[in-house]
C-alpha cells in the first residue's frame, strides 16, 4: 500500500537517487524542526526557572538527580507523557515511511518485462559488462534511457564493490556469488546532460594496489540510439567480445574508448 502511494507521486519511475534525496530531505527538515523546538523550549525554561536568589517555595519537592519529575501532582507529568508521546509518533512515522520507501528501492519499479539485465563482473582492476545477447564491454556500460536496468554483480578474483555515487547504487561484487541491483535514468535527464548522460563508476571495496584506479562509466543514451547500437553488437558471437570492434563502437557513441574512461 505504501509502495503504491509512493509510486503515484510522480508521473514516471522514481530513480533511487531521487528516493534517497527525498529521505535525506525529510529527515533533515524534521530533525531541524524538532531540534529547533527542543533547544528553544530548553533555553526558555532555563531562563524562566533561573536562580533569582529567592528561597524555594514552601513544600517544594525538588527532584533528585536521576529521578523522573513527579509533576508535584500538577501538569508536569502530563508534559512528560506528551513529549514521550510526540517523540514516539515522530519516530514510528519515520520508521514506517522509510521502510516503505526502501521496499520500493529494494524491489524496483514494475518494468512489464522491458528491463535489460546486464552482468557486471569485477576484476583487478576494472569492470566487464555482459549484455543479454552475449556482447561484452569493458569499462563503459552503455544503456538506454527510460528503461529499468537490472545488474547482476559478481567478481572473478577478489571482493569488489560496484557503485555509482551519482546514481546512488552500490553492490558487493563477490566471487562465486551474484548480487542484484537496478537503476533507471529518465530521458529528461539524458536530454539535460546534452543527449548523453554519464555517471562515474567506482570500486567501493579496497581490493588491491590498483583499487583507486578501478573506475568505469555508465553512459545513458536515448532509447532509439541505444537500440541501433545494440543491434550492431549482436554480430559478435564470442562471449569475450571483439575488443577492437566494441571499442570503436563505444568510442563513436560514448565519446570514450571502452575501458578507457576519461579522468
Ligand atoms: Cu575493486
Amino acid at each position: 500500500m505504501i509502495e503504491s502511494l509512493i509510486l503515484q507521486q510522480g508521473s514516471g519511475w522514481r530513480a533511487q537517487a531521487e528516493v534517497f534525496d527525498e529521505i535525506f530531505f525529510v529527515f533533515l527538515a524534521l530533525g531541524t524542526l524538532v531540534g529547533t523546538i527542543v533547544v528553544a523550549y530548553t533555553l526558555w525554561n532555563v531562563y524562566k526557572y533561573r536562580d533569582d536568589g529567592d528561597e524555594p517555595k514552601e513544600g517544594f519537592d525538588a527532584p533528585e538527580v536521576g529521578e523522573l519529575p513527579t509533576g508535584q501532582g500538577g501538569p508536569k507529568a502530563k508534559k512528560l507523557f506528551l513529549s514521550f508521546g510526540l517523540s514516539a509518533i515522530v519516530v514510528i512515522s519515520l520508521v514506517v515511511y522509510a521502510y516503505g520507501i526502501l521496499l520500493y528501492v529494494e524491489e524496483g519499479p514494475d518494468s512489464d518485462g522491458d528491463n535489460i539485465e546486464i552482468t557486471v563482473e569485477g576484476y583487478q582492476y576494472g569492470w566487464d559488462y555482459e549484455y543479454p545477447n552475449g556482447h561484452t564491454e569493458t569499462g563503459e556500460m552503455i544503456v538506454p534511457a527510460d528503461t529499468r536496468i537490472d545488474i547482476a554483480v559478481t567478481s572473478r578474483d577478489v571482493w569488489h564493490n560496484f557503485g555509482s555515487s551519482e546514481l546512488r547504487i552500490k553492490t558487493d561484487a563477490i566471487p562465486g556469488d551474484t548480487n542484484t541491483n537496478w537503476f533507471s535514468v529518465s530521458s529528461e535527464e539524458v536530454q539535460a546532460q546534452g543527449g548523453e548522460a554519464t555517471y562515474r563508476v567506482e570500486c567501493f571495496e579496497l581490493c588491491g594496489p590498483g583499487h583507486s584506479a578501478m573506475k568505469g562509466q555508465i553512459t545513458v543514451i536515448p532509447q532509439d540510439e541505444w537500440e541501433a547500437w545494440y543491434e550492431d553488437t549482436g554480430s559478435d558471437d564470442s562471449p569475450s567480445g571483439n575488443e577492437s570492434a566494441s571499442g570503436n563502437t563505444s568510442a563513436s557513441i560514448g565519446g570514450s574508448t571502452a575501458g578507457g574512461v576519461p579522468a
